[in-house]
């Protein structure tokens, strides 16, 4: 070939282009698409790379325009074969091959399973719900009004003390009653409902709480209570005791006794802790019960008139001089542990699929 025939130069470049575009038909997978790439348009070793090498840069300044027009016309054409080939993805026999056989059972997924918390808690709520209670639910960030005031906390009163709080940052130009802190009982959630609902009134509220504690087997900073109101007219301290009886053995099984030890909450009065037998020595005494044959599970007591009265505020029905109502409050890991025999509260949090797992 002579760089100065354009005949020849013509021939020259047909050739190639003709042997581009028998390449490109052939190609079928995207490795053979790349190898394409490679071969024709490689920055290093490609054939346009070559000949620019080879006939554009030796070309006399005559013939130069003449090849480069012939050079970059067959460059496009190489391009758009890259193109289609890349885009056309791959041939109906590379599909074929990678068929899939939907008719071919699939593979399993693992099952989820309740928490056990999750679980306890519910089985707590069903014994209730048989007896006629109603399941309400409340927010986990709660102002100090309804978690601490409208329980009967007053400000700076040291029972506060006894519920260690996490609060919510830079509030301090709020009143104190606004400001917003992490509830450390469900019990907020008995006024928010008597503000909603007139009496007479039974519900249980589950729910988390928080407190600013070291954890430690028993002890967790988060954990959950399930919370008991009952309001009506003659309501009694019998009733509680007769309600909470009956809670307990369809819990842990009819064997099991409970007893009543007087307690202090701002909210109740009377209060009381509630004990059951142990479940373990069936109360003889032993390493979980420190050998007293008694553990305590719940606080429980008579609503103090002084949370009607706030109550009485938004919904007058509540006039503690005609109605009254019991209230209590459980830990749900405290009962998971004694109904499964786990002996550190961590393990529910922990995420362990190995402790986990035995609940499924
Ligand atoms: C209360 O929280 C009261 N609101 C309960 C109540 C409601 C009394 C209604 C009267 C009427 P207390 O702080 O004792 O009370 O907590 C109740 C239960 O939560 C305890 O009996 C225990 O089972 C559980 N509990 C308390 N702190 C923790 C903790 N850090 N980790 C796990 N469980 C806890």
């Amino acid at each position: 070939m002579t760089q100065s025939d354009p005949q020849d130069l013509n021939l020259y470049f047909a050739e190639l282009e003709q042997e581009a575009r028998q390449a490109a038909s052939a190609l079928s997978t995207p490795e053979a698409v790349e190898e394409f790439r490679l071969v024709w348009l490689g920055r290093k070793q490609g054939k346009l790379k070559q000949l620019s090498d080879s006939l554009l840069k030796s070309a006399a300044p005559e013939a130069r325009r003449e090849i480069g027009q012939r050079f970059n016309a067959l460059k496009s054409v190489v391009e758009s074969l890259l193109e289609d080939a890349a885009g056309a993805g791959p041939s109906d026999s590379a599909l074929a091959a990678e068929a899939i056989d939907i008719t071919l059972p699939s593979t399993r997924g693992l099952l989820g399973a309740e928490h056990p918390i999750t679980r306890t808690m519910n089985e707590i709520v069903q014994v209730f719900a048989a007896l006629g209670y109603s399941v309400g639910v409340g927010p986990e960030v709660e102002t100090d009004f309804y978690n601490f005031e409208s329980m009967n906390f007053p400000p700076g009163h040291p029972a506060r003390d006894t519920q260690d709080t996490l609060v919510i940052a830079n509030q301090e130009r709020r009143p104190l009653r606004d400001r917003l802190l992490l509830r450390t009982h469900t019990s907020p959630v008995q006024m928010r409902t008597m503000e909603q609902q007139p009496p007479p009134l039974r519900i249980v509220i589950p729910g988390k709480v928080h407190r600013n504690e070291a954890d430690d087997a028993t002890h967790s900073s988060t954990f959950h209570q399930v919370e008991g109101l009952c309001v009506d007219t003659n309501i009694t301290f019998s009733d509680l005791k007769g309600t909470l009886d009956h809670a307990m053995k369809a819990l842990f099984g009819s064997s099991v006794k409970t007893r009543f030890f007087p307690s202090f909450f701002p909210f109740t009065e009377p209060s009381a802790d509630v004990q059951i037998s142990c479940i373990f020595c069936g109360g003889k005494g032993c390493r979980r019960c420190k050998q007293s044959g008694w553990i305590e599970l719940l606080g429980c007591g008579m609503v103090d008139p002084a949370v009607f009265a706030f109550a009485a505020e938004k919904q007058p029905g509540y006039d503690p001089k005609k109605i009254s109502g019991f209230a209590f409050g459980m830990g749900v890991e405290r009962i998971a542990m004694m109904k499964y025999g786990v002996s550190d509260i961590g393990q529910f949090f922990s995420g362990d699929m190995r402790f986990l797992e035995q609940f499924a």
